[in-house]
Parts: structure tokens; C-alpha cells; sequence
């Protein structure tokens, strides 16, 4: 199955849900006036959107059908369709690595994927060329380095590792060292993610931060935060909690393969004005690639 058809599948949940809620509403269609757009509203509002997204695409919506003096049910859906596209493009969606060697540094709560997304991550830039290094900067158990180290076998990429409670930030430093005096393309970075112990796992963060700063002042960086799409509204809170220690580059969207919440995707982007770069669909090594808006909105609304 290739990508499309594995995010197709995934979304069915949300599409049978979401979309299928909207289409029920446009066959009702007679005219389109403030009733149908405020059916429309209520759709989104109870779908995992959050409110203020949902009024701002009925407003967008509002002024396109006046706009385009749309009429029949066929154009307010591709409208609508266009308008959340329009939404999800925030920006690049690409990796910033001009630099050799670049730095990725995967954040986001226990349990969303993040070493899981740095395996299929290392993978495709592998199968790109590129010389990747993985450090195992979530030092808090041995058994998150075994898992990280299990997929840099899997990619086939190398690791660098230390002891179970060393110092995150001193990982960090001797990965950068080595990545340097072996000529490395990219460095990416896990951390821990115990947002219980919210102060710690801050100022761990922000000293992982301040080595990457200083051992790499002018090199390429990225900050992906990882969020689990079942989480649904919460996820958005989760990007405000961390994004008040660490300027977020992108998101990673992790387990869309079968969440009912796919419409969350609409409410993170806006909230935050942060791109989602790559999402997840499953639990295998080539079960993640680049986010694109058309598919996303194409799978949520048939
Ligand atoms: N279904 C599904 N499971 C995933 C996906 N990404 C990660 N997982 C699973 O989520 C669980 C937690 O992943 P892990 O990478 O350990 O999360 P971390 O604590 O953030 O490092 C594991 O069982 C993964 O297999 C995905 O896209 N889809
Ligand atoms: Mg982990």
C-alpha cells in the first residue's frame, strides 16, 4: 500500500465522522444561507477542530460564497476544502539542514512517538544519501536507549549513548563532537518527555538547547515536536506548555492510522502557526513521510 492509500485508510474514522457529518449536512442543501453555514459551524465545533479554528474557516467560508457567488453544494464543499488547505500551509514544510552537520531535536510528552518517529526519520534520510547520527538524550530509563538503539540498527545509522541517569546535555555534547570529527550530514537528538515533572524536564530541555547553541552556533536546527493525534485537544496544549522553553520548528503528527480526531490537525496548525512536517500512520520503519494539506483534506472529506 503506498503512503496515500495507508493516510486514506487511517483517516476512515475521521471521514466517516467529520466529513461524513458535513456531507450530510450539504445533501440537506437548499440554499445557501447563515442557516446552512451555521449547521456547518456546529459540525466543526463538536469535531476536534476547537471553536476558534471552526469560526474562523465559517467566516472564510461567509466571505468566499459572496466572493465567488457560490450556489450549489458541490462549490461550498470544494470551498470549505480550500479554506482548510489554506489553513494547514503555515510554512516550509521541508527540513532546514543546510548545514553539515544540521541538528534535529525531537521533543514532546512520554508516550506520542518520538524515538518511534526518529527511527523512520533516520530511515528516510538515510535512503536519502545522508550520514545520520542518533543521540540517545533520553537518559532517564536504559530501556528508552535500548529502544533507540534498536532503531538505529533498523535504520542502520549509528548511536551515541551513555550511561542510564547522565546528564542529557552532556549526551548532546559528545554526540555534536563526534558528529563533527566524522563528518556527519545530520544529528537527531531524543529526549525525555515527563511533562509530570514539567520544571525538570524544562530546564533539561533548555540545557539540551544551550549546548546545541553554543557547540553549533550557526548550523541548521530544527525542534519537532512530536503529538499524538488520539489526544485530540489536548495535543494544542501540550505545543503551549513546551513552547514556552523551545522555539518549535514543526510538529510531527504521529498515529493517524486509525484516530476518530484527525480533525485536530486543523486546530494545532492555527493555534500555533507551526507547520506539520512529517505523520505518522503506523508502527513500521516506512509508516511516516512528509505532510501534505491536499491528501489530509482530501482523506477527511470525500
Ligand atoms: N499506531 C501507531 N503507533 C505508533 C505510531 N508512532 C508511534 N507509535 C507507538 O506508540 C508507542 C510509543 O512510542 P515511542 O516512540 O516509544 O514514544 P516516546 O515515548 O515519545 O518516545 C509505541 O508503541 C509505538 O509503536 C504511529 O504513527 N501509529
Ligand atoms: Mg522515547
Amino acid at each position: 500500500m503506498g503512503f496515500f492509500d495507508k493516510l486514506k485508510n487511517g483517516l476512515t474514522k475521521t471521514k466517516d465522522s467529520f466529513g461524513g457529518k458535513i456531507n450530510t449536512v450539504l445533501s440537506n442543501f437548499r440554499k445557501v444561507d447563515e442557516e446552512l453555514l451555521e449547521e456547518l459551524e456546529e459540525v466543526l465545533v463538536t469535531s476536534d477542530i476547537g471553536i476558534d479554528t471552526s469560526v474562523e474557516i465559517i467566516d472564510k467560508l461567509r466571505k468566499k460564497i459572496k466572493l465567488e457567488n457560490l450556489q450549489d453544494e458541490e462549490q461550498v464543499k470544494k470551498a470549505l476544502k480550500e479554506i482548510m488547505i489554506e489553513i494547514l500551509d503555515v510554512g516550509d514544510i521541508s527540513l532546514n539542514m543546510q548545514t553539515k552537520p544540521s541538528v534535529i531535536l525531537v521533543v514532546g510528552v512520554n508516550g506520542v512517538g518520538k524515538t518511534t518517529s526518529i527511527g523512520k526519520i533516520a530511515n528516510n534520510l538515510k535512503n536519502q544519501g545522508k550520514k545520520v547520527l542518533l543521540v540517545a538524550a533520553d537518559t532517564f530509563r536504559a530501556a528508552a536507549v535500548e529502544q533507540l538503539e534498536i532503531w538505529s540498527n533498523r535504520a542502520g545509522v549509528e548511536l551515541i549513548k551513555k550511561p542510564e541517569g547522565t546528564d542529557p546535555a552532556s549526551v548532546t555534547f559528545d554526540g555534536i563532537k563526534y558528529a563533527k570529527e566524522n563528518n556527519f550530514d545530520v544529528i537527531i537528538v531524543d529526549t525525555a518527555g515527563r511533562l509530570q515533572n514539567k520544571k525538570y524536564l524544562m530546564d533539561e530541555l533548555a540545557k539540551i538547547n544551550r549546548i546545541i547553541d553554543s557547540q553549533m552556533p550557526n548550523s541548521s536546527k530544527e525542534v519537532l515536536m512530536v503529538l499524538d493525534a488520539e489526544t485530540g485537544q489536548n495535543a494544542i496544549s501540550q505545543v503551549k506548555a513546551f513552547k514556552e522553553t523551545t522555539d518549535i520548528t514543526g510538529i510531527i503528527l504521529t498515529k493517524l492510522d486509525g484516530t476518530a480526531k484527525g480533525g485536530v490537525v486543523l486546530g494545532i496548525v492555527n493555534d500555533n502557526q507551526v507547520p506539520i512536517k512529517y505523520v505518522g500512520v503506523g508502527e513500521q520503519i516506512d509508516d511516516m513521510n512528509v505532510f501534505n494539506s491536499k491528501d489530509f483534506v482530501e482523506s477527511i472529506i470525500e
